[in-house]
């Protein structure tokens, strides 16, 4: 998972998609970029670390021109070091610059086609890199001495035809404009603004509509799935559908934990969303457990599932209290690669207020549960608290499965719903019992915000991935690189990770 952000403006954009990345920053922690043009040159400042740490005064100045895209990135396996970040940029044709957020699937062939029947290097192992070489290699194919709309829009169909997965673009031509474009499932988030300043329309792209709300840009829409936007240097948007066959599908984890509450994702405000998965949690509760009145409070372990707990008490008729404080100058848990640091940082992170848990039945509620660990060490606390039961509520259901669009989930065995009944892993975590959402509602609680939507990826929990097309031997490849043990060796070898570390 990562923010993209792209501005064409009527003024410098350094500072407006630097404010952009800070609004998309909860998407990616690890590295962040921003690439700009005045027409003539590009100017480029990326590297590993969050966004106030990657760019001084002495960086913003250089960033000189009107239009630029901007990107910060939540470390994929096997992409973690500075030269990896994006931005990437690519001379020919015109000069052509990519961020995007996502995964492709076949990056694996594309990258060996493009190195056999393209005559293309790529020298990292991002995707971006692939997505802008096919995006540049089929430009060239298409255009004369600068690029049409038309040329532009056939690019993004041939590679929509050959790449596969989950992919959400921003992209500078320079000379041209900006591009934006979605894969064909519409698997990851982008959206289109613009606003109108005293020397005309200037036009935004982002992850999220949070980031064109906070820069003062009206929403225009979501790109569709399959659809590409080209705005040229004199502000004209021209948009098309360009894949062959789109559906609509975006990752239902946007809902659950990743998306800011308020954002608003294919129509679907996410802060109702969560609301709604309390509500719907709370149904299923009451039906399980009749004597849910002896829950004496309800606790949220933050920050996210606070909307879900608050709707839940509030359903069920019970106290809800916030029982956890934590340190906000510590980074999410969730984005932190590697075990040791994991189990660390949940201790420095949370301090429980023992009143609120001395003698009395809580029940915790969290977004999801993933490797468990958190919830693990949580439920500890609550007991050291003083907690006569412990009860836990995942707003999510079980996270069963790998995700292969983007989310940096851990390896299949790491996770704890991994070939463990509820039971099994109520008891994993030391709870007195355990409750998680069921998949049909959370999907209806995400479908309700936008009844035109009736699909989405929900593969991390069911295993199901609307693409159609990842084989085992993929699946594969993708524990190999995630397991815990391939994760920090690669941590070890990267000092500027650990300079990231000691930031946090
Ligand atoms: C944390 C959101 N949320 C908490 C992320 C922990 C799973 N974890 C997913 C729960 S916050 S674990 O709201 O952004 O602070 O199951 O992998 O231990």
């Amino acid at each position: 998972m990562c923010g993209i952000v792209g501005i064409l403006a009527k003024q410098p954009v350094n500072q407006a998609i630097y404010d952009g990345l800070t609004v998309v920053q909860h998407r990616g922690q690890d590295a962040a970029g921003i690439i700009t043009s005045d027409g003539q040159r590009v100017y480029l400042r990326k590297n590993n670390g969050l966004v106030r740490d990657v760019f001084r005064t002495s960086h913003m100045v250089e960033l000189k021109g009107n239009i630029g895209i901007g990107h910060c990135r939540y470390p994929t396996a096997g992409c973690d070091s500075p030269a990896e970040a994006q931005p990437f940029y690519v001379n020919s044709p015109f000069g052509i610059s990519l961020a995007h957020n996502g995964n492709l699937t076949n990056a694996k062939e594309i990258k060996e086609e493009l190195f056999r029947d393209d005559q293309r290097h790529v020298n990292t192992e991002s995707d971006s890199e692939i997505l802008l070489n096919v995006f540049a290699h089929e430009l060239h194919a298409v255009a004369g001495l600068s690029p049409t709309p038309f040329d532009i829009f056939s690019a993004v169909a041939a590679l929509h035809l050959r790449c596969r997965g989950a992919y959400a673009v921003v992209a500078m031509v320079v000379g041209a404009g900006l591009v934006a474009f979605r894969d064909p499932n519409g698997i990851r988030p982008i959206i289109y603004g613009r606003r109108e300043t005293a020397n005309g329309i200037e036009h935004m792209i982002a992850s999220e509509s949070v980031a064109l709300d906070v820069l003062g840009f009206e929403v225009i829409g979501d790109i569709q799935p399959g659809e590409a936007i080209f705005i040229n240097m004199e502000g004209t948007v021209y948009r098309q559908q360009c894949a062959e066959h789109s559906r609509y599908s975006p990752c239902i984890f946007e809902y659950v934990y990743l998306a800011r509450p308020d954002s608003i994702i294919d129509q679907i405000v996410v802060h109702k969303t969560r609301m709604r998965m309390g509500e719907k949690l709370a149904r299923k509760l009451k039906r399980e457990w009749p004597d849910f009145q002896d829950i004496d409070v309800v606790i949220p372990i933050p920050d996210t599932s606070r909307t879900a707990a608050l709707q839940l008490a509030y359903a069920l008729d019970l106290t809800y209290r916030e029982g956890f404080i934590k340190n906000r100058y510590i980074g999410r848990t969730f984005i932190m690669p590697g075990q040791a640091e994991r189990k660390k940082s949940v201790r420095q992170k949370l301090n429980a207020i023992d009143l609120e848990f001395r003698d009395k039945t809580v029940l915790l509620v969290d977004d999801s549960i993933v490797r468990g660990t958190t919830s693990m060490q949580i439920i500890q606390m609550a007991r050291e608290a003083g907690a006569r039961q412990v009860f836990f509520a995942s707003a999510a259901p079980p996270v069963k499965h790998p995700n292969v669009y983007g989310i940096d989930m851990p390896s299949v065995k790491e996770l704890i719903a991994h070939n463990r009944t509820d039971e099994e892993i109520c008891k994993v975590i030391g709870a007195d019992r355990l409750i998680y959402q069921d998949l049909d509602d959370l999907v209806e609680a995400a479908h309700e915000g936008n009844p035109a939507i009736t699909d989405f990826d929900t593969s991390c929990f069911n295993g199901v991935y609307v693409t159609g097309d990842v084989s085992q031997d993929y699946l594969d490849h993708i524990e190999g690189l995630r397991n815990d043990g391939a994760k920090s060796q690669r941590e070890g070898n990267d000092l500027n990770f650990a300079e990231l570390n000691n930031q946090t």
